[in-house]
């Protein structure tokens, strides 16, 4: 595989209508899940990839399953688990297009995926392996299946991929800045938000966060995010902007992820760092364009219609 990652993915249900959610809504079903985000960003770019993950043996299971695997993924390494049930979670949306998110998966299957249930030679085999900041927090044995996947990465020169995606309403009152500092010790490429670097590096210079980053840390690549302002991306020597792309942007929620499969399938297809933040920058705009995280991911071609500016004909 070119990219393997390992996460929870929920069921996500999006409301129709941008009431309070205390006043009903009608409601349509998406899949939800930073790492398979990214994993099917990539995949419709042209790369192959694996997601590692545990769904209940419930319909919602079934259906992100279904979903997932028709995008091309492989999802050899899906256990079902039969006492836990598939972590589900509601979009809210305001009348002034905010979104809010409402989580329903405090011990779900995903919340038990265990070290044992990681193939040593599906980690070795990949070129990537794709994490975030969202899996440790949600249990111990996550957290463990993290550190034995990354061991094994770096034991079989698999390229580890981190995007810490601090999800506060999962920290609760903990502060877990500790530990997603860990992980981005043990990363080669760092894919991070602008907000979440000023919080991890004390910073609102990106000068200082890069020099704080290389200095401190063993990376490789680093691409900050600052969604519509647009990007940053930088290697040990160089470091550039990489301006927003314009769209009709309607939910920003997933933007991250695509951000991530266009930076990356830049990586994998061996293009040089400015062309690796377009190809993000790209993708995190056009996924802003649906409600769903996944519906706005562009195909290998229409990324090279609009990196080429190419007239697209509609009619
Ligand atoms: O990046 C978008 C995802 O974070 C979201 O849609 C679902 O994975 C998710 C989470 O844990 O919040």
């Amino acid at each position: 595989m070119d990219l393997v990652t390992i996460g929870e993915t929920m069921v996500s249900f999006v409301p129709k209508n941008y009431n309070s959610l205390q006043y009903g809504a009608d409601f349509t079903m998406h899949i939800a899940g930073a790492e398979s985000n990214t994993a099917i960003g990539v995949r419709k770019l042209g790369h192959t990839a694996g997601w590692i993950s545990r769904i209940g043996n419930d319909e919602f299971g079934q259906f992100i399953l279904r979903m997932i695997r028709a995008e091309g993924i492989d999802t050899s390494q899906v256990t079902v688990d039969k006492e836990h049930k598939t972590g589900l979670m509601f979009k809210s949306i305001s009348p002034s297009n905010e979104t809010r998110v409402i989580y329903y998966r405090d011990s779900s299957a995903a919340t038990y995926l265990e070290p044992s249930l990681i193939s040593e030679s599906y980690i070795a085999d990949a070129k990537i392996l794709h994490i975030t900041g969202i899996t440790p927090i949600l249990s111990n044995s996550c957290y463990e299946t993290l550190r034995y996947a990354i061991k094994t990465a770096k034991s079989n020169q698999t390229l580890i991929s981190f995007d810490p995606n601090i999800r506060f309403k999962l920290w609760k009152d903990q502060d877990n800045s500790n530990m997603i500092k860990e992980f981005i010790s043990m990363s080669d490429i760092l894919l991070i938000g602008r907000e979440e670097a000023d919080f991890l590096f004390h910073s609102n210079k990106i000068d200082v966060i890069f020099d704080r980053m290389f200095s401190s840390y063993n990376l490789q690549y680093v691409a900050i995010k600052d969604g519509s302002n647009g990007a940053w991306v930088a290697n040990k020597e160089q470091n550039h902007f990489t301006p927003a792309v314009k769209c009709k942007s309607i939910d920003s929620v997933g933007a991250g992820d695509a951000f991530n499969a266009g930076f990356l399938s830049g990586l994998l297809d061996n293009q040089d760092l400015i062309t690796c933040g377009r190809l993000g920058g790209i993708a995190g705009a056009y996924a802003t364009t649906t409600f769903g995280d996944i519906e706005g991911l562009l195909s290998k071609e229409e990324m090279l219609d609009i990196l080429n500016n190419k007239t697209i004909v509609t009619r």
